[in-house]
Formats: structure tokens, C-alpha cells, sequence
């Protein structure tokens, strides 16, 4: 993957509240082109491997329990600087702490259950990417 780009996932919560097309729409609005989209559901298992940095943290089985509880929407996205533009566009990780407007913000219920997923460096980007998706899912 190249490094304008990023991965996100809008997570169990934001799809069961409905806010699918909203965030999509919010994401494109922005600048962002899609490279490649899913809507799936991640094993307990896979949840598990996405997450495994955050292994030895607190919240590490409640996520995992979490991000496996219902369908997702995965997604690479392309443009200048993606990383920090993704995550300037979702907020901070407690919606509380999410500046005005940003998709936290507007669509999070909790720290836990925040809405959306941004990848915190090209490397990470790269490896999340290919998680989800083969060269052929990609345009
Ligand atoms: P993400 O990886 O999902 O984009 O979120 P992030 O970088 O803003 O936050 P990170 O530190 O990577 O944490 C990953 C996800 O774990 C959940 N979390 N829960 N209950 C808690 O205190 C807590 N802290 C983190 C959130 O779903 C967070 O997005
Ligand atoms: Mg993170």
C-alpha cells in the first residue's frame, strides 16, 4: 500500500445505529477516494488477531468481545497525508474528548464502542489493508 493511504472499519456499533451511509458519506465529503470495501463480520478469533497489540491491555477482551459482536464495513481509503487526516476526521478516541463535527463525535457511544477504526501509521495501514483485502478487491 501506498503511504497516502489509510484503513478504517465502521464498527459493530455504528452499523447497528444505522450510521453506515452517514459515515461513508462523511469519508468521500472529506476527500477520501475508496480503494477498496467491505461489509463483513469478524470471528471472535479474528478480532482477536486485528487487535493482538493490545493484547496485554485491560480493554483487550471486551474488544475483541465487542468487534466480533456484529457486521462491519472495512475499507482502504486514498489521499494526501491519509493517516493524519483520517484520524483528524474521526476524533479522539473517547467521543468526549472528540472535537465538534469529527465522526466520533457525531456517531460514538462510548470509548469502547467509538464509531470507527483509523490506523495509526502506513506500516499499520499496509498490514490492516491486507487483513481484509486481496490485490483483486482493490481499484
Ligand atoms: P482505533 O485503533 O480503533 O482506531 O482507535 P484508537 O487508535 O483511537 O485507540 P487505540 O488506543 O488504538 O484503542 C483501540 C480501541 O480499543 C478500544 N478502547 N477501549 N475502554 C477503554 O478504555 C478503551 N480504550 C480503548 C476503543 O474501541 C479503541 O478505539
Ligand atoms: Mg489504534
Amino acid at each position: 500500500m501506498k503511504n497516502n493511504r489509510t484503513f478504517t472499519m465502521i464498527k459493530p456499533d455504528a452499523v447497528a445505529d444505522g450510521h453506515i451511509g452517514a459515515i461513508l458519506d462523511i469519508i468521500t465529503k472529506n476527500g477520501f477516494k475508496i480503494v477498496a470495501l467491505k461489509y463483513t463480520k469478524l470471528s471472535a478469533e479474528k478480532a482477536g488477531q486485528f487487535y493482538e497489540v493490545h493484547k496485554e491491555r485491560p480493554f483487550y477482551n471486551g474488544l475483541v468481545e465487542f468487534m466480533s459482536s456484529g457486521p462491519i464495513v472495512a475499507a482502504i481509503l486514498e489521499k494526501d497525508n491519509a493517516i493524519a487526516e483520517f484520524r483528524k476526521l474521526i476524533g479522539a478516541t473517547n467521543p468526549a474528548d472528540a472535537a465538534e463535527g469529527t465522526i466520533r463525535n457525531l456517531y460514538a457511544r462510548s470509548i469502547g464502542e467509538n464509531a470507527v477504526h483509523g490506523s495509526d501509521s502506513d506500516e499499520n495501514a499496509e498490514i490492516e489493508g491486507n487483513f481484509f483485502f486481496s490485490a483483486f478487491e482493490r481499484f
